[in-house]
């Protein structure tokens, strides 16, 4: 066999084996609700409106891309040089100038009629079911159902918060839902209009879930609104949409909708304060992929409860009271604090010190308090937390893992804000 002709063979595989790439690639994308190389086709009208859109539009850059370039490579090929050596010379040609600005505007016009209708109804946020007000936070999400009295944070799990630490010597990789999934997920009833006001509590952020195509900015001093009615129950995930500082990446976005007796059974739930309890209600009707990230999530919060409920009957209403802030400064603790200083309070020196025994800890409960309110050096402030919150926290740190520096009330945080 020539040389030459091994080349060619060589050529004409690779460009098969990328021609098959490239395909298998595109079928992807067209075959996954998400997790593709496309737009998701999703799970609302709305969602479904956008993709089609999408589709429409490229198609129609498709064609604009053959012609154009059609049209240029025709040219360079037909008309160079060599065969034409002395070129054409026109200039100013009504009919061609017409044509050129004539076909733009009609390909504009059709474009803008279906989207504009499109992004009319994605306004409409009139005569819903429930409205939910979404708080952007550095770095982490606020959910308030407004006028059910439930309200919650909603931060990066503690898996994946765990394994994306510097040198944690955690495969990622075996991390379920790596970096998009949450302690608590926002729960909404499938086949409801859900409004959701959506603001900020410090710089820009912007709320996306690419599969209920929901993606707004989160502004501070603003509320914008947006809205969403979720055919089919599941897990739906998203991420913060606009750079937002340095954990931009870590505060990712995750829609449960319930079918709507389940959703009440929750709201139920949730206005007793059990919100961690959340996904051991959803189990039963998400589909299977969630499954695994909300069985660990779940499992502790209400065991713990249970335990600590059945410990304590019996206590002195003092007593009783420095174990609810315990209990409630464990949570707090988990899902605030942990990351940096560890569940068992050691930290990971030098950058992050230890709680057991530390000076700070043992010293003034004020020091601790301003610490946790304004933060220090790489600690971030928390001053977004609750007056309860932040003393149940102090409170547990200060008597967790052997530590005993007394109790703290919410009205002495309160004092020092
Ligand atoms: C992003 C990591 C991070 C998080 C999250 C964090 N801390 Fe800290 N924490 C630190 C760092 C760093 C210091 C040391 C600050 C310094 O002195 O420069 C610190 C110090 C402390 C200290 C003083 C310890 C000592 O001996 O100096 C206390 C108490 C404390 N943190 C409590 C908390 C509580 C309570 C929370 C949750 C509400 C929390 N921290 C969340 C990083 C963190
Ligand atoms: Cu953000």
């Amino acid at each position: 066999m020539s040389r030459q002709g091994w080349r060619t063979r060589q050529l004409a595989r690779a460009v098969a084996g990328a021609g098959l790439a490239l395909a298998s690639l595109a079928a992807s994308a067209y075959t996954e609700t998400s997790g593709g190389y496309n737009v998701p086709t999703g799970v609302t009208e709305i969602s479904r409106e956008v993709h089609g859109l999408h589709m429409a539009i490229f198609w129609v850059c498709v064609v604009i891309g053959i012609v154009v370039f059609g049209a240029m490579i025709w040219s360079i090929i037909f008309h160079r040089r060599s065969k034409h050596p002395k070129p054409a010379d026109f200039h100013e040609s009504t009919t061609v100038e017409i044509i050129w600005t004539a076909i733009p505007f009609v390909i504009l016009i059709a474009i803008a009629v279906p989207a504009a209708a499109t992004l009319i109804k994605m306004e409409d946020t009139r005569n819903a079911d429930l409205s939910v007000k979404i708080t952007g936070y550095q770095w982490k999400w606020h959910y308030d159902y407004l006028g059910e009295n439930v309200s919650f944070f909603s931060t990066l799990s503690a898996e994946s918060n765990r394994a994306r630490q510097l040198k944690s010597g955690i495969d990622v990789n075996a991390v379920p839902n790596y970096l998009v999934d949450v302690d608590q997920p926002l729960v909404v009833p499938v086949g409801k209009k859900v409004r959701f006001l959506i603001t900020s509590n410090d710089v820009i952020h912007a709320w996306w879930v690419p599969e209920i195509a929901v993606k707004k900015d989160a502004i501070p001093g603003y509320v914008n609104e947006i809205w969403t009615r979720i055919e089919h129950p599941g897990t739906y995930r998203g991420v913060c949409a606009e750079l937002c500082g340095r954990d931009h990446g870590y505060m990712p976005i995750v829609v449960r909708a319930l079918p709507e007796a389940e959703y009440k059974a929750w709201l139920t739930k949730a206005k007793g304060g059990v919100v961690a309890a959340a996904p051991a209600v959803a189990v039963t009707d998400v589909p299977a992929d969630a499954a695994p990230a909300a069985a660990p999530t779940a499992a502790p919060a209400p065991a713990a409860q249970e335990v600590a409920a059945a410990a304590a009957p019996a206590a002195a209403p003092a007593a009783s009271s420095k174990d609810d802030l315990m209990k409630q400064g464990e949570a707090v603790f988990k899902a605030n604090c942990m990351a940096c200083h560890q569940a068992n309070g050691t930290g990971l020196p030098p950058n992050f010190p230890s709680l057991v025994g530390s000076a700070v800890v043992k010293g003034p409960a004020e020091a601790q308090i301003a610490q946790v309110i304004n933060g220090k050096n790489l600690m971030p402030p928390f001053k977004q937390l609750s007056d309860a919150d932040i003393a149940a926290v102090v409170t547990y740190t200060r008597n967790a893992w052997g530590n005993s520096s007394g109790v703290v009330a919410p009205s002495q945080v309160a004092a020092q804000r």
